[in-house]
């Protein structure tokens, strides 16, 4: 059996019943440079626990996949940032089998946070389907559509092709709401023009939705897309050269694979110093604001 750990103030709140929001530890360790991630790790958490719910950050330490992490093993993880694994769903059992430590991508923590029961999961924005015809395609798509748990996020990241990220997720049977909007948003912007069918504009709707979706149809996945507040927007086009520029980068410099999205934010954060870092920190403490109401409005 599956034996998960729980820091002191989830086991709390599980024993106490309270809401719970699950938080992922890639973008922490691979998503963001060390000291900002760390910063940011903990604003996360903060900005859950002032929405009235409690945060349970996800990785696996030493093969222990932990719900929660104490403070010192969240900044361990930070400051370690990319020398340590980064795990998707697929990937777990090895690191548990042989006692590894990883950082959980959205796929990973996504499974390990229904084993532990949690329905409400924030991030900053799930990977999809790459650009080029590379055939990269995150793995976060199929274990979204597979795992019954909502994952707060803005859009998908726009350094992939989001026209073909919003097909895949509609194919895999993913619900996507737009919360608040009837466009997909594009991580760093909120438009992508690409239109959102349901739009949901309370907590209560959003419970009320994912509620009928889980327990009368055995639903899986459902994609809550809920774009960066207005004032931390990039300006369209620099932000869309920027991407251009870096993904040239990678490809002269041979990066593909689970390096690639690391890479392309990293490259980002310095081609337009620091904005895109600034950016994806607001959209991420936006997505746990949204992440804390829907798991109050869960009552879990
Ligand atoms: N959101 C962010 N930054 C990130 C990620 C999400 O704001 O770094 C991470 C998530 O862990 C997601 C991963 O699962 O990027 C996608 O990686 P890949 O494209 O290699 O599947
Ligand atoms: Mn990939």
């Amino acid at each position: 059996m599956l034996d998960l750990m729980f820091s002191p103030e989830v086991a709390e709140a599980r024993a106490a019943k309270k809401p719970l929001v699950a938080l992922e530890s890639t973008l922490v360790a691979h998503g963001m440079p060390w000291p900002e991630n760390l910063e940011i790790a903990r604003e996360l958490e903060e900005t859950v626990r002032m929405g009235g719910a409690v945060p349970a950050t996800i990785a696996i330490v030493e093969g222990r996949p932990w719900i929660g992490l104490e403070d010192r093993t969240l900044a361990k993880l930070a400051h370690d940032g990319k020398q340590i694994a980064k795990a998707g769903a697929t990937d777990l059992a090895v690191h548990l089998a042989r006692k590894t430590t990883a950082a959980t991508t959205v796929s990973a923590t996504a499974v390990l946070a229904h084993k532990a029961g949690i329905r409400a999961f924030a991030t900053g924005g799930i990977g999809g389907v790459h650009r080029g015809d590379t055939g990269d395609v995150s793995h976060d798509l199929i274990a979204l559509a597979r795992t019954p748990i909502a994952v707060i996020s803005a859009g998908a990241k726009a350094i992939l092709d989001l026209p073909r990220t919003a097909e895949m997720l509609e194919t895999l049977g993913v619900l996507v709401l737009g919360y608040k909007t009837d466009e997909l948003p594009a991580f760093y912007t909120r438009d992508s023009g690409i239109p959102v069918e349901h739009i949901v504009t309370t907590p209560a709707d959003l419970a009320a939705i994912v509620r009928r979706h889980w327990d009368d149809f055995d639903g899986g996945g459902v994609l809550v897309a809920n774009p960066i507040p207005a004032d931390a927007e990039l300006d369209p086009r620099r932000i869309e050269a920027a991407i251009h520029a870096a993904l040239a980068e990678a490809e002269a410099t041979g990066i593909h694979g689970k390096r690639l999205t690391p890479y392309l934010l990293a490259r980002l954060a310095e081609v337009t110093s620091g904005a895109s870092l600034r950016a994806n920190r607001a959209l991420a403490l936006h997505n746990a604001e949204v992440g804390a109401a829907l798991a109050v409005a869960l009552g879990t």
